[in-house]
């Protein structure tokens, strides 16, 4: 999973990436444009005890990758901006910085205006797209009728979202079919991405009623959730070895580190989720989208899998460990022959049958 931090400058987002990543990352500003990348292993308790039951030579846990970009604003240009943003097409979630401890802002007015550079990001892509679509239909240029279609479909698409980002909505407040999303995939637009807002709060600053205040905002939108944590405060704890941690925790009363939460709550937004395989030689933890069928699961982990796919067996995490063993578990009756379009679920563990 791929997870892009984005928003006003200043916003604490390069502070949100070093607390997230456990990087050194520069704070206060860009030297040049490039964007701060990181790759961190995702703690997940389920791996770890599958791990002390198997003892396996390997330990794989899912990884995230973290891309940090420069803050974008009002006023930038549209050219800076959307190189600037062009870094986080690809990204299956958007976390917005609002940086609430900035006492002079107000957290509201910021998260307006820079889901307004996200809508005008996206609306210039679409023009650009609709002119060129129009130019080449009229001039019924070369390609097959079947291009032609294809070409047709996703002006419809284009032009059906257009008047939705004038309206200052994002593209995900937009029911769209499978075909729809199809004919759109390529352009990434960031509306339309999974949202979640992180409000930046100082070390004593309490973000409740913040929190409260721009639900209101993002309440009626797919896909998006709200969440408060204090960067600094998060990525100086994270500097300080485990015991040091606690007990400054202790003392200024904090009781649980958020970072954990951005993670849970970006899969959850991005709709993934973890199946495990596990043995004495690797336990390892493996992102799929829900809904995700078993042979398509099974290619997740290699293509030979799919191609080759018999069946799956499987179990849930806690019954493999609650029996001790793949052998107990089958002898309970608790691993489950499934075929290819079982629908793989969170937890499960899967063994793949396969010939090729
Ligand atoms: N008090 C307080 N200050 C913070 C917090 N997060 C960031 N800052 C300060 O705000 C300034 C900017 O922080 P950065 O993390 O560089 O912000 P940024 O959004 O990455 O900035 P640009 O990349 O320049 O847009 C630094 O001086 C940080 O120390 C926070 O949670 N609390
Ligand atoms: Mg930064």
């Amino acid at each position: 999973m791929q997870i892009g931090i984005a928003g006003l400058p200043g916003s604490g987002k390069t502070t949100l990436f070093n607390a997230l990543s456990h990087q050194h990352a520069h704070v206060g500003g860009y030297a040049g444009a490039e964007p701060n990348l990181a790759v961190v292993k995702v703690p997940d308790e389920r791996l770890d005890k599958l791990s002390a039951l198997f003892q396996p030579v390997k330990h794989t846990p899912a990884e995230v990758r973290f891309v940090d970009v420069a803050g974008v604003a009002k006023g930038m240009g549209q050219e800076s901006s959307a190189a600037v943003l062009a870094h986080l097409r690809t990204v299956d979630v958007l976390l917005q910085v609002i940086g609430a401890f900035q006492s002079e802002r107000d957290p509201r007015s910021d998260l307006e205006e820079f889901s307004l550079e996200l809508q005008l990001a996206d609306l210039s892509q679409i023009e650009k797209r609709v002119d060129r679509l129009e130019k080449e239909l009229r001039l019924g240029s070369k390609g097959t009728p079947a291009e032609r279609a294809m070409k047709e479909r996703e002006l419809a698409v284009l032009e059906r979202l257009r008047p939705v980002l004038d309206a200052g909505r994002p593209v995900r407040s937009v029911e769209l079919s499978p075909e729809e999303e199809k004919a759109i995939s390529s352009f990434g637009f960031l509306t339309q991405k999974p949202t979640l807002v992180v409000l930046n709060l100082a070390d004593d600053q309490s973000g409740a009623s913040l929190v409260a205040g721009l639900g209101e905002l993002t309440r009626e939108l797919p896909n998006t959730g709200v969440l408060a944590l204090p960067a600094r405060l998060e990525m100086e704890l994270g500097e300080l070895s485990p015991e040091d941690a606690a007990e400054f925790m202790q003392a200024l009363g904090v009781a649980a580190s958020e970072l954990g939460e951005v993670t849970r709550l970006a899969y959850t937004l991005a709709r993934l989720i973890s199946f495990f395989t596990s043995g004495e030689d690797e336990c390892r933890a493996w992102t799929i989208r829900s809904g995700t069928n078993a042979q398509d699961a099974a290619g997740a982990i290699h293509s030979d899998l799919a191609r080759g796919f018999i069946r799956a067996e499987v179990i849930r995490w806690d019954q493999l460990l609650e029996a001790g063993s793949e052998a107990a578990a089958k002898k309970r009756g608790w691993v489950r022959q499934e075929g290819k379009s079982y629908i793989v679920q969170d937890g499960d563990v899967l063994h793949v049958l396969f010939n090729v």
